[in-house]
């Protein structure tokens, strides 16, 4: 029997800031697990980046670590797609037909876009808005049946697969319609300043998140300092304890323990102890991670040689969705 191609799967993440542990929590330590079973394409996504204020010479940089990184964490160039989305232009192209088909309402309506334009109100701007029709061009290029995400983008994807579906009965199936892949582990990792607002790499306060690059001696001083309650119980417990619960989540994320296991660790316990153990089990297991990436980094040939490699490969598909894409809504190809 003839073997069935791989299905595609589709990830991205902003080259915004240093990746935090949100970040790879929630998206990219899975990534490497995946790219066995799975044709896997995964993205830097610059374009998505500037819809805040980038430093050009940051941004640059960002997008090399962040290549970096994924190898880092174990992608594995020769089995996945790895690029850097400014390099396929068909994002962009497949983003414009995309709009004229999303509405100004469900735009607005994202968390994520009011979250942002609250937290950078001098540049609230188009892009910022049309962030999630992007989103959904970079997945639905790709056909992708799956997309690796943490629970902070499902509304996202829920638009992207609203907007497939609209364009498939308005113009015929063209697009795979995706699913979330969201593994049970993967929680929403809050910041350790504010344990009410999302852990983000942009945070203006830098003890707000933990970063893969962070040393030792940073990440349990970022612990030690992370806010709790005036309590003394380590109890899970995220309306009464919610900066307690995020380093729940987070020893849990990194040791593999269920929420009961790791409150029975900590049972009678003080907070620093808590604080101080959390901060160990995510050093111990950044460490391999920060020795590696820095290792490719010395390799700027080869990294810039993966990424050449990977936008080819990726622009193989995209053209093929975009070239469909553009027979469809009647666009004239000439004879
Ligand atoms: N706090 C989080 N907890 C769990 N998962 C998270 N992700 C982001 N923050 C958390 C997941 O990381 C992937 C990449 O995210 P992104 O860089 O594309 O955009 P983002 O979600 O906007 O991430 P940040 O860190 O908050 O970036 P900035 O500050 O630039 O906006 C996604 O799969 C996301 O689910």
């Amino acid at each position: 029997m003839e073997a069935q191609p791989k299905r595609k799967l589709f990830s991205a993440v902003q080259p915004s800031g240093a990746v935090t542990i949100g970040n790879y929590i929630g998206a990219i330590r899975n990534f490497a697990a995946l790219q066995d079973e799975y044709a896997c394409l995964y993205a830097v996504a610059d374009l998505h980046a500037i819809t805040v204020k980038q430093e050009p010479a940051a941004l640059r940089r960002h997008t090399l670590e962040l290549l970096a990184l994924f190898i880092a964490c174990g992608v594995d160039p020769e089995k996945c797609t790895l690029f850097v989305q400014s390099h396929v232009p068909a994002h962009c192209e497949l983003t414009w037909v995309l709009n004229t088909i999303a509405y100004p309402g469900e735009l607005s309506r994202m968390t994520q876009f009011k979250d942002k334009s609250a937290r950078h109100a001098d540049n609230v701007n188009m892009g910022l808005m049309d962030h999630p029709v992007l989103m959904a061009a970079d997945i639905l290029l790709y056909q992708a049946a799956l997309v690796p995400v943490g629970a902070d983008q499902k509304q996202h994807l829920e638009l992207t697969r609203d907007l497939g579906i609209r364009f498939n009965n308005r113009y015929g199936a063209t697009f795979t319609i995706p699913e979330p892949f969201t593994p049970k582990s993967t929680a929403r990792i809050m910041s350790l300043a504010d344990p009410t607002k999302k852990m983000s790499k942009s945070d203006e306060n830098p003890n707000g998140f933990v970063t893969l690059d962070d040393d030792r001696d940073t990440i349990l001083r970022k612990f030690q300092r992370a806010v709790t309650d005036s309590g003394a119980e380590v109890r899970y417990d995220t309306e009464e304890k919610p900066g307690v619960s995020n380093l729940l989540s987070i020893y849990c994320a990194f040791t593999g323990k269920t929420i009961e296991g790791a409150e029975r660790d900590f049972a009678g316990k003080g907070y620093g102890e808590f604080k101080l153990a959390v901060g160990e089990v995510v050093a111990d297991a950044l460490a391999p991670i920060r020795a590696e990436h820095g290792r490719l980094l010395a390799d700027k040939a080869y990294l810039n040689g993966v990424m050449k490699r990977g936008a080819e490969a990726a622009a193989r598909i995209a053209y093929r969705t975009l070239a469909k894409v553009y027979r469809k809504v009647g666009f004239y190809a000439g004879e």
